[in-house]
């Protein structure tokens, strides 16, 4: 590459620098375009994008079938606010409740404003419902969440970077340890509205909890009339090997959940991949029941459930339905997680490997302050693929579902020379 090209690069970095909130940390690499699992950065460089936008590229990069969708209607109509009907927002939701086995859907745009609706739906349902006292309702999550940035979802965190100086907070929410039913068996309770969990814990650090967790805390919700509500923003749409984490143990891959599904959140949360990362679509998807309590003006959002998005989200769905990218997640994800083991038991750096279909991580045997994470990230990019650190010492691999296995398998040659050069030489 030139120099002039590496002045394009720095340019960029400059500008964001003197310009923009410093609310980032990138990797230096400066993209420019984006095409399946590829990515180009301004100097040319191709790279494997091995964080998919944080899994709102599972379909990849400038899917044709989605940009075919989102080029035809924004020739026809982008928004309508919904003061009056369009023709896209019903046919959408039909979709939506239809694909994922719900009855009603509540349209969206980011995650944060999902969780949120969710939250405020929950506690309706439980003053109008459940008979919960006026403003006692209690909303339980788990330690280690990661549910977006608004001012009541990170009441809800442990994270003091993500929450410090940010106060006061919104009340009403009560954390239980990740993975504990007897925790969550004990902070049930009358004022109980929801329970808020994410199926596996993704910035956490991709935890996956015990296989019947899920189940059991189902169950618990039952017993208790709790809405169980299934953060399934950055692990569903395929990204687990399942339409939806929460459907787990499910034994046909490709339930699209028109079956009877191992366990069925009450109040289902999309976002990200819903739209296959060309435009920012979230969903709120539950019963008749749980929804009715939602009435004119109690909610909303000036691009929520605007046409663009609606055909844009449709077609990302037919994407992940016509190219079996349930299957495909299960099974690259399986056999990344094989190799990855055999490329750890070969490197001091690498201490467990953990995962659910294309969503994995790999722990660097370093302390959690260490950079070395990071320094294998830049190692990375320098050999053609990029990923980040989530927390410290431990390195997120979410690729597009649409990887071939034959990429996969390059992906893993990449990560084995990469770590090769950090071994210690002899
Ligand atoms: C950032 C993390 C990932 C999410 C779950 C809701 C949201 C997210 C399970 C909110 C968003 C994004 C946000 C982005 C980085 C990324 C992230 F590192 F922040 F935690 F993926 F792990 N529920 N996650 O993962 O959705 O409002 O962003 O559309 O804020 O740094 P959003």
């Amino acid at each position: 590459m030139s120099v002039m090209d590496r002045q394009l690069s720095a340019e960029a970095m400059a500008l964001e620098a003197r310009y923009g909130a410093s609310n980032y940390h990138p990797l230096p690499v400066v993209l420019s375009r984006g095409e399946g699992v590829y990515l180009w950065d301004v100097e040319g460089n191709r790279y494997y994008d091995f964080l998919s936008a944080y899994s709102a590229v599972n379909q990849g990069h400038c899917h044709p079938h989605i940009i075919d969708a989102l080029k035809e209607q924004a020739e026809k109509l982008t928004l309508t606010s919904r003061a009056f009907y369009n023709d896209r927002l019903g046919a959408f939701e039909k979709f939506l409740a239809d694909f994922f086995g719900y009855e009603k859907v509540l349209p969206m745009n980011t995650g944060a404003e999902a969780v949120e609706t969710a939250i405020k739906l929950a506690r309706k349902w439980g003053y109008e419902k459940k008979g919960i006292p006026e403003n006692q309702a209690k909303i339980v999550v788990c330690q280690n969440n990661f549910h977006g940035r608004t001012i009541t979802i990170i009441s809800a965190s442990n994270d003091a970077v993500a929450t410090g100086n940010f106060g006061p907070f919104t009340p009403g929410m009560v954390s239980i340890p990740y993975n504990d039913i007897d925790a969550l068996r004990r902070v049930m309770g009358p004022e109980v509205a929801a329970f808020l969990v994410e199926p596996v814990q993704g910035e956490a650090g991709v935890f996956v909890p015990d296989a019947d967790f899920l189940k059991k805390a189902s169950a618990l919700c039952k017993e208790h009339n709790v809405l169980l509500i299934a953060d399934e923003v950055q692990t569903g749409i395929a990204r687990t090997g399942r339409l939806l984490a929460s459907c787990g143990n499910c034994a046909c891959p490709e339930k699209l959940c028109s079956g009877t599904p191992d366990v069925k959140p009450d109040v289902l949360i999309l976002g990200k991949a819903l739209s296959g990362g060309v435009l920012p679509v979230s969903a709120v998807l539950s019963s008749s029941e749980v929804m009715e309590v939602i009435r004119p003006g109690n909610h909303g959002s000036t691009f929520g459930g605007n046409p663009l998005a609606c055909a844009v989200a449709v077609a990302a769905l037919e994407v992940v339905r016509d190219e079996k990218l349930s299957e495909r997640s299960d099974e690259l994800g399986q056999l990344f997680r094989d190799k990855m083991t055999e490329i750890m038991q070969e490197s001091e750096w690498v201490s467990s490997v953990r995962g659910r279909g294309l969503l994995n991580a790999i722990v660097i045997n370093d302390s959690e302050d260490s950079s070395t994470a990071w320094e294998i990230c830049l190692a990375l990019k320098e050999n053609g693929l990029l990923a980040k650190p989530t927390h410290g010492n431990i390195i997120r691999f979410a690729p597009p579902l649409v990887m071939t296995e034959e990429q996969l398998l390059d992906c893993l040659a990449i990560i084995r020379k990469t770590l090769r050069e950090f071994e210690p030489q002899p």
